[in-house]
C-alpha cells in the first residue's frame, strides 16, 4: 500500500486530495494546526476521521515534521499547506514568508533528510507570474515571473528552492503551477466562494448587497477535483518537473458574478456595491494559462466547466444555508 503525507489536509485541495489518494487505495496521513476553535480543524475532512491518520503539525515545527517523516516514511509527499490568501498577504507579509517560503524550505530539509526516496509535489502558483505574460496573452511554464504580492514572492522562492534541492540532491521534487482552482470546499473569502455565498444569502433575504473589489481582473477558474488529479500524475511522472496547470480560459471577476446573480434569477448589478478595502495596493489583473505541457507530456485534461462548477457551489450553499 502506498503512503502519501499531505500538509494542509484540512484545506480545500488537502481535502479534495485526500478523497482521491483513498480511492487509489493509499494509505493517507497528513497535518492539521492546533487551533484555539477545535471545530474548524477538521471541517472538510470530518467523514474521512477513520479513513485518514492526522497529527498535529505546523510548518515552523521542523522537528515535529522531521519525526513524522522518519516514522511514516511516504511514498509521496504532497506540501500544500500555506497562507494561502493573496490580500491578506498584504497584512500579514512576514507571517506569508515565514509560511509559504521558509515552511517549505523546513519541509524541504526534512524531506531530504528523513526520506529522501519520496517523491515531493510543492503547490506553486500561477500568483507567481504576476505582471509577467507572454506575447500571446498566455502564462506557460517558460514564461518570465514578476510576481506582484508579498504572496507570489513567497510562492516564487518555494518554487525555485524545490528546483534547487531537485537538482542539488537528485531529489524527486516537482512544482505543479496551479491556476486558480474552486469547488464548494472553497473558503468564501476568496472570489467565487464568496460571490456565491452572498448571492444565495441574498436569494434568500439573509443578505441585502454584496461588497466587492476589483470586478476587470481577470482569472483562469478550473476545479480542485480536476487539479488534484494532475498534482497526482505529476508525482507518477517518471522524472520530476514543472507543469502548468490551467484551463486556458479566463473570465473577468463580473462576468464571474453576472453568471452566479443569473443562475439564481438575479441581476448582480442590483446588488453588489464597491468597496477600496477589496482592492490590493498592487494587483495581478490577468490569467491565462497554457497547459500544453501537462496535456500532451501526461495527458491530463480539465473534466469539469467552469459552469457545472459554479452550479455546484450555488446548490452546496443553497442547501447549508436553506439548513441554517
Ligand atoms: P487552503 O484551503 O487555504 O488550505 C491551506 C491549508 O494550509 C489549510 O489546511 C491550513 O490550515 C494549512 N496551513 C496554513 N498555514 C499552515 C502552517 N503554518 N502549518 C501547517 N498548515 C498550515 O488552500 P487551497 O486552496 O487548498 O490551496 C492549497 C495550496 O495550493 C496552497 O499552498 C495554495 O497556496 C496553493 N495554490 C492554491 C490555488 C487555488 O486556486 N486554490 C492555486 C495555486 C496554488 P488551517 O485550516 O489551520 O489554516
Ligand atoms: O479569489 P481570489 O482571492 O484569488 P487570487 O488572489 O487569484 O488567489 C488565488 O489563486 C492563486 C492562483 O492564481 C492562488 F495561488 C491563491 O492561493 C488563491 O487561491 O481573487 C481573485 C480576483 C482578484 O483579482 C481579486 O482582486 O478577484 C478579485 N476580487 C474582487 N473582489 C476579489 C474581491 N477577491 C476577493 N478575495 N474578495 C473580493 O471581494
Amino acid at each position: 500500500m502506498r503512503k502519501a503525507f499531505i500538509t494542509g489536509i484540512n484545506g480545500q485541495d488537502g481535502s479534495t486530495l485526500a478523497r482521491l489518494l483513498l480511492n487509489k487505495g493509499y494509505e493517507v496521513h497528513g497535518i492539521v494546526r492546533r487551533n484555539s476553535i477545535p471545530e474548524h480543524q477538521e471541517l472538510r475532512i470530518d467523514d474521512l476521521t477513520n479513513e485518514i491518520k492526522t497529527y498535529y503539525g505546523d510548518l515552523e515545527h521542523s522537528s515535529a515534521i522531521s519525526r513524522l517523516l522518519r516514522e511514516i516514511q511516504p511514498d509521496e509527499i504532497y506540501h500544500l499547506a500555506a497562507q494561502s490568501h493573496v490580500r491578506i498577504s498584504f497584512e500579514i507579509p512576514l507571517y506569508t514568508a515565514n509560511t509559504n517560503a521558509m515552511g517549505t524550505l523546513n519541509m524541504l530539509e526534512a524531506y531530504r533528510l528523513e526520506c529522501p526516496q519520496a517523491r515531493f509535489y510543492q503547490a506553486s502558483s500561477s500568483e507567481m507570474f504576476g505582471t509577467g505574460i507572454d506575447a500571446d496573452s498566455c502564462q506557460r511554464e517558460t514564461t518570465t515571473m514578476l510576481p506582484t504580492s508579498p504572496y507570489g514572492c513567497a510562492k516564487l522562492f518555494a518554487y525555485h528552492i524545490v528546483r534547487n534541492y531537485r537538482k542539488a540532491y537528485k531529489l524527486f521534487a516537482s512544482n505543479g503551477i496551479l491556476f486558480n482552482h474552486e469547488s464548494a470546499l472553497r473558503g468564501s473569502n476568496f472570489v467565487t466562494g464568496k460571490v456565491v455565498k452572498g448571492a444565495v444569502m441574498i436569494k434568500l433575504g439573509m443578505l441585502s448587497h454584496l461588497e466587492m473589489g476589483n470586478m476587470d481582473s481577470h482569472r483562469d477558474w478550473g476545479h480542485s477535483r480536476d487539479y488534484v488529479r494532475a498534482m497526482h500524475m505529476i508525482l507518477n511522472h517518471s522524472e520530476p518537473d514543472e507543469f502548468v496547470v490551467a484551463t486556458g480560459v479566463t473570465r473577468s471577476v463580473r462576468d464571474m458574478c453576472d453568471f452566479v446573480f443569473s443562475q439564481l434569477g438575479l441581476n448582480y448589478q442590483d446588488y453588489i456595491r464597491i468597496n477600496p478595502k477589496f482592492f490590493r495596493p498592487e494587483e495581478l489583473p490577468f490569467l491565462k494559462g497554457d497547459a500544453t505541457k501537462i496535456r500532451t507530456v501526461l495527458g491530463w485534461q480539465p473534466e469539469i466547466s467552469f459552469e457545472e462548477m459554479m452550479i455546484e457551489m450555488i446548490e452546496y450553499w443553497m442547501n447549508k444555508l436553506k439548513k441554517s
